[in-house]
């Protein structure tokens, strides 16, 4: 098929990338709806996808991934710079000439007897000032069919693109799926991508955390913009008055849950609704009026599927009855339906478990999902999509929140005293790791900004970059807040109910910044009072739970500045003076 550009940058790329490659032929993904459906009905033949019960889920799909194949892997991700020093301590690295020197053998002839589908995709609102565009070059229909999906893809991309040639040039094969072959390398200083032997989401998605974070954030670093691991949501008050926050939460830690929330009942009465941007990533500039502005770089949902339900998160769960695929999820024989962990208790007999094999959900002690199966959904099917998603200038942003899975030490939700000790809250971030990267679980780990996987350059770089970025808005700089949905009792319980529930939160923040709920000063930053937490309604939540959610351990507190002591030595010279000053202040004020 014709090539869809005259841009000769892109042709001169496409045409490099097929002369390694060497498929059997290329085709251009113009984003037609004939043309997806052709590929989909050549997928089902293949038994690449699997069509699902159109009645109920029409254009829903299954697939799963290979046994070894099932996550992003850390480990054999890079950014490669031209000085090892530009990548940091907190990045694989390599040379860029002797990475591509070494991967070039494995993308050799590996379209042998394929096709190649060269994707071109847009992140952002086709027409905003702060989209990019990207290209996809890869062997995979399944990649095709989410892209169409997670991206604005096809003719309309490089309309966006023009004659220009600042476009991602991203490589990906799918070669054996070998993963001591593996690799997920960024070239940041020139635009590129190579993804090889995987299959799997946010290894070969290439639009989504390889370039809408790790490019990207290289970008805004020289380009006077923020690339964050944050969801976007919007929340409106009786008077229709919205206010939009951001949250960096770590993979499978609560960002499209609490991106999508249904208020509880209280709020809910009054008139309070919530309005969903984002759920992943957020890009976010100075406005004209000094303000900070984010836009969801991505145009669908590619969410955690287990623990999805009509209660824990109705607006998910309903984004997926249409034109959504499945990935590791259970598949249902009878009704040709899906299933995962936690959607409901009654799991089929009669169903094919995420590694295709047969599986019966009432006999087996196996889980029937991958912990890190997934959802890729429309953002256009969400019932709380924000009439703002596609606004090209983005939402103003009132508070960030940070946040992770801390079984102790973090309280349920503080302030930063001001934007540089929130840049500081960031930095000592710590989760418990999970399913979303390959690896072991629930080992608690530093993640600062939860962009620990995701930083495209030098984090004490990035550090600063947080830091000028406040000196630039000023008074005009959103309020930074920190929050713990994850603080377990001694039997390893959840204390707080979460989810719907972390409106209660989002009500002291919004509070917080508007100057009307009061604050207790504490050494790590200003805390809600316990009944400034409003807990009407809960059955299991008594004042004093509050109290204990919110208490502050100084000798856990001492213990983690020790751990964040660590992560800062490894910077030398690049960590940013200022946050060793914080560091100090933080411990001065705990020991005092
Ligand atoms: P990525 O897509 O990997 O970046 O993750 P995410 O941050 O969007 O994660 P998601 O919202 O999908 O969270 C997934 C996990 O967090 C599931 O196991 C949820 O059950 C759990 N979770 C989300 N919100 C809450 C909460 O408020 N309380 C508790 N206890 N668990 C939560
Ligand atoms: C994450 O792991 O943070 C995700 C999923 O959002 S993936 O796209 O696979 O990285
Ligand atoms: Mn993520």
């Amino acid at each position: 098929m014709a090539e869809l550009t005259t841009n000769k940058q892109v042709l001169d790329w496409v045409e490099e990338v097929r002369a390694l490659c060497k498929p059997d032929k290329v085709v251009w993904i113009d984003g037609s709806d004939e043309q997806l459906e052709a590929l989909k009905q050549e997928a089902f033949a293949s038994g690449e996808m699997t069509e699902l019960n159109q009645e109920k889920l029409p254009g829903c799909m299954w697939h799963h991934t290979a046994k070894n194949d099932v996550a992003r892997v850390e480990n054999r991700t890079f950014i490669c710079t031209g000085k090892k020093e530009d990548a940091g301590p907190t990045n694989n690295w390599m040379d860029p000439e002797e990475m591509k020197q070494k991967l070039r053998p494995l993308y050799d002839g590996a379209m042998a007897g394929r096709t190649m589908y060269v994707i071109p995709y847009c992140m952002g609102p086709i027409g905003s000032p702060f989209s990019k565009v990207g290209l996809e070059t890869t062997d995979s229909i399944y990649v095709v069919l989410n892209m169409d999906i997670m991206a604005r893809i096809g003719v309309k991309a490089l309309e966006q693109l023009g004659d220009s040639n600042d476009f991602v040039r991203g490589m990906h094969a799918k070669a054996n799926i070998d993963e001591e072959n593996r690799y997920i390398v960024q070239f940041p200083e020139d635009n590129a991508i190579w993804s090889v032997n995987s299959g799997y989401g946010g290894n070969v998605l290439l639009g989504k955390k390889c370039f809408a974070l790790r490019i990207a954030s290289y970008q805004g670093w020289k380009e006077g913009w923020m690339a964050e691991h944050m969801l976007i949501l919007g929340i409106e008050s009786p008077d229709g008055q919205i206010d939009y926050v951001t949250g960096a939460f770590p993979s499978a830690c609560g960002k499209t849950n609490l991106a999508m929330l249904i208020p509880p009942e209280i709020y809910k009465k009054q008139g309070y609704k919530v309005w969903t941007v984002g759920d992943d990533i957020a890009w976010m500039h100075i406005g004209p009026d000094g303000r900070l502005y984010a836009i969801n770089p991505e145009a669908g949902f590619f969410g955690v599927a287990p623990g999805t339900n009509a209660k824990s998160n109705f607006n998910a769960l309903e984004s997926t009855r249409k034109k959504t695929i499945f990935t590791n999820v259970v598949l249902n024989k009878d009704d040709m339906t899906v299933w995962w962990e936690g959607l409901d208790k009654n799991p089929p007999e009669n169903a094919i478990d995420w590694l295709g094999q047969p599986w019966n959900g009432k006999t087996s002690t196996e889980k029937g999902a991958h912990p890190n199966s997934r959802f890729t959904a429309p953002a256009a099917n969400c019932p709380c999509i924000s009439s703002e998603f596609e606004n090209p200038a983005g939402v103003p942003i009132t508070a960030m929140i940070f946040g992770g899975r801390r079984a102790k030490t973090a309280p349920l939700v503080y302030q930063s005293f001001d934007w540089k000790h929130g840049v500081f809250v960031g930095s000592i971030m710590a989760s418990e790791t999970t399913a979303a990267a390959a690896g072991a679980v629930g080992v608690v780990r530093r993640d600062p900004m939860a962009m620990l996987p995701f930083c495209g350059y030098n984090m004490g770089d990035y550090w600063q970059h947080w830091l000028n970025m406040g000196e630039k808005l000023g008074d005009k700089a959103p309020k930074i807040f920190n929050v713990n949905w994850f603080r377990t009792d001694d039997e390893g319980h959840f204390i707080w109910p979460g989810f719907g529930d972390n409106m209660r939160a989002l009500m002291w923040i919004l509070g917080r910044c508007k100057g009307t709920m009061e604050a207790d000063e504490t050494p790590i930053g200003y805390l809600p009072r316990a009944e400034d937490i409003n807990i009407e309604g809960l059955s299991d939540v008594t004042i004093d739970t509050v109290r204990g959610l919110l208490s502050v351990d100084k000798d856990l507190w001492m213990e983690d500045a020790a751990g964040v002591e660590e992560l800062y030595a490894k910077f030398g010279d690049r960590l940013p003076a200022e946050m060793r000053s914080q560091l100090d202040a933080q411990k001065a004020r705990l020991s005092k």
